[in-house]
């Protein structure tokens, strides 16, 4: 049984900040794929890119009413794959979208969106997690800052930032209904976080994140050491970003819904092993065990 160091220690009794040891873009300079070579420097410097119309308008509307039709299906409601909102019980998000939906599944193996993910990542791929994000308004609620490495690390035992998200939007997002917020350039430090994951974690995580939040102290240096970027866009916009980002969004009491679907592409050379910082592995829907690649 070979032991993996751990390279990103986080969930211990203090918090602890490490440069990242690994690279963000993995293909070799020069190699094929949709990305321009400008763009995938500015995403190794920053950590995000963005691309306005990844998928067309007229396209997103198919898109947006498999949404409409997965949140309105009683079955997909009572599954454990849903996650509602604390105070409106409206759903939240469905996890593993490109399992149980043939239209997600199409999308995810769209070359505009695998392409990217494989010429980031230098490798085949696999899905690690999708979501669809409703985000609905009158109050839906935001996500915390924090790294989603740093849980799919801890949890789901992914050993290396080797991992990349897209967030493509399918509605509208405006600069005040809750958009994703990300610190340029600070995918380059990894937050170790302080507190040990409790039992179940995800059952409440997925609504509120408490273990593997940062501290106030360490989020004041981050942001102020790169800033704060929202990112607003047409539905069918997409951003792209790496695993190791700081990132939230707020809560949206508008009236607009700032809905999305969010997959994550991990690399078939980095599949998960045990948890690094959790006593038991979360379920597949949310940190996949089936490494087969995207094809
Ligand atoms: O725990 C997770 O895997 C999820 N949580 C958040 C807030 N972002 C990443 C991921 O979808
Ligand atoms: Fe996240």
């Amino acid at each position: 049984m070979t032991t993996i160091t751990d390279l990103y220690p986080s969930r211990g009794p203090v918090e602890v900040a490490v440069p990242r040891k690994d690279p963000v873009v993995w293909s070799a300079p020069g190699a094929a794929g949709p990305i321009a070579t400008d763009r995938l420097e500015a995403f190794e410097r920053d950590g995000f890119l963005t691309v306005e119309q990844l998928i067309g308008e007229d396209e997103v509307a198919g898109y947006r009413r498999e949404l409409e039709r997965l949140i309105t299906d009683p079955a997909i409601r009572a599954d454990e794959r849903s996650v509602v909102e604390p105070r409106s019980e409206e759903i939240r998000s469905v996890f593993e979208v490109h399992r149980i939906s043939e239209v997600f599944a199409n999308l995810v193996r769209d070359e505009r969106v695998v392409g990217r993910a494989r010429q980031i990542l230098g490798s085949d791929v696999y899905v690690h997690q999708s979501r669809i994000n409703v985000k609905p308004g009158f109050g839906a609620g935001g996500f915390y800052w924090h790294s989603d490495f740093e849980t799919w690390h801890a949890e789901d035992g992914l050993p290396n930032m080797r991992t990349v998200s897209v967030s493509i939007a399918l509605t509208e997002n405006h600069d005040t209904n809750g958009g994703l917020m990300i610190m340029p350039g600070s995918h380059r430090t990894f937050l170790g976080c302080a507190g040990a994951t409790p039992e179940d974690n995800y059952k409440k995580s997925l609504q509120m994140q408490d273990a593997g939040t940062p501290s106030d102290e360490a989020l004041t240096e981050l942001a102020s050491r790169h800033g704060i970027r929202l990112f607003t866009g047409r539905p069918g916009s997409a951003t792209w970003f790496d695993c190791n980002c700081m990132h939230g969004s707020g809560d949206n009491i508008t009236p607009f819904p700032r809905s999305n679907v969010f997959i994550v592409f991990n690399s078939v050379e980095n599949t998960a092993v045990e948890p690094f910082a959790a006593p038991v592995r979360r379920p597949e829907f949310i940190g996949a065990r089936d490494f087969a690649p995207v094809r």
